[in-house]
């Protein structure tokens, strides 16, 4: 995350930690990505950070990386399910949404509730340009490739019409995305972000409208980040999880 600040435990309780080891090793899992917690037992990321050959688990609760933390849940993923229709080309990615079925630790839950571990809500609605709503990460900073701690940041929802401009991304983006951010710059999602959230909240709610996808570099004036958007794919997501 550039330009945001540290959390508190507890602050994000569905952001969660992908982590991924190469299949048949039995070395320390490391950070791959981020995601989000929208019932006990899946997470929603993006199709990019998963790739056949590595085995993945996710830690939900914690604030730093480098260490366990008292309200960390660790749990093994069992299945990861990518869209059928992501697609990756050199100028955008398409359709960046999977998720990860976790393992049951405690019949029927997987992810236990608690104050640090909580369910975000999938969209019903979409958010007026303008917004403003949370990203969060272990990403690239500023100053370093990762961050040992979680950080937020805010951002605006950016319209179709300006992200498709010119001098933004013109028009290669599609409805399966949208952008947000500071079109000044400094503020922004970045590398290790990538499949965490950009959470907005009305009346109380947290909903999940926008997984981190990608973007031109990070923090750079009129190169906003650019996130799947949710709301496309909600029967998507609950098809798969049926
Ligand atoms: C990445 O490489 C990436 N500034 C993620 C987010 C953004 C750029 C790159 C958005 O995973």
């Amino acid at each position: 995350i550039f330009g945001g600040s540290k959390t508190f435990p507890g602050a994000h309780p569905w952001q969660v930690a992908v982590l991924y080891r190469p299949k048949g090793q039995s070395g320390a899992f490391h950070l791959k990505c981020g995601g989000s917690l929208i019932s006990s037992c899946w997470v929603l990321t993006a199709a990019h950070c998963i790739e056949a050959e590595n085995e993945y688990q996710v830690v939900l609760g914690g604030v730093r990386l480098d260490k366990q933390e008292e309200m960390d849940q660790t749990i093994p993923v069992i299945q990861t399910i990518m869209h059928e229709s992501y697609r990756e080309t050199h100028e955008a990615v398409y359709n960046d949404v999977a998720l990860l079925k976790l393992k049951v630790t405690d019949s029927p839950y997987c992810a236990k509730e608690t104050r640090f571990v909580r369910t975000v809500c999938l969209p019903d609605q979409s958010f007026p340009a303008g917004k403003e709503c949370v990203i969060s990460g272990w990403g690239a900073t500023e100053t370093q490739a990762y961050s040992n701690h979680l950080l937020n940041a805010r951002v605006l929802l950016i319209s179709d019409k300006r992200c498709k401009a010119p001098q933004v991304y013109g028009s290669v983006l599609d409805n399966s995305m949208f952008c947000a951010g500071i079109l000044q710059g400094g503020v922004d999602s970045c590398q290790g972000d990538s499949g965490g959230p950009l959470v907005c909240e009305s009346d109380g709610t947290h909903y999940i409208t926008g997984v981190v996808s990608w973007g031109i570099n990070c923090g750079e004036k009129n190169k906003p980040g650019v996130y799947a958007n949710v709301q496309a794919f909600t029967s998507w997501i609950k098809s798969r999880m049926n």
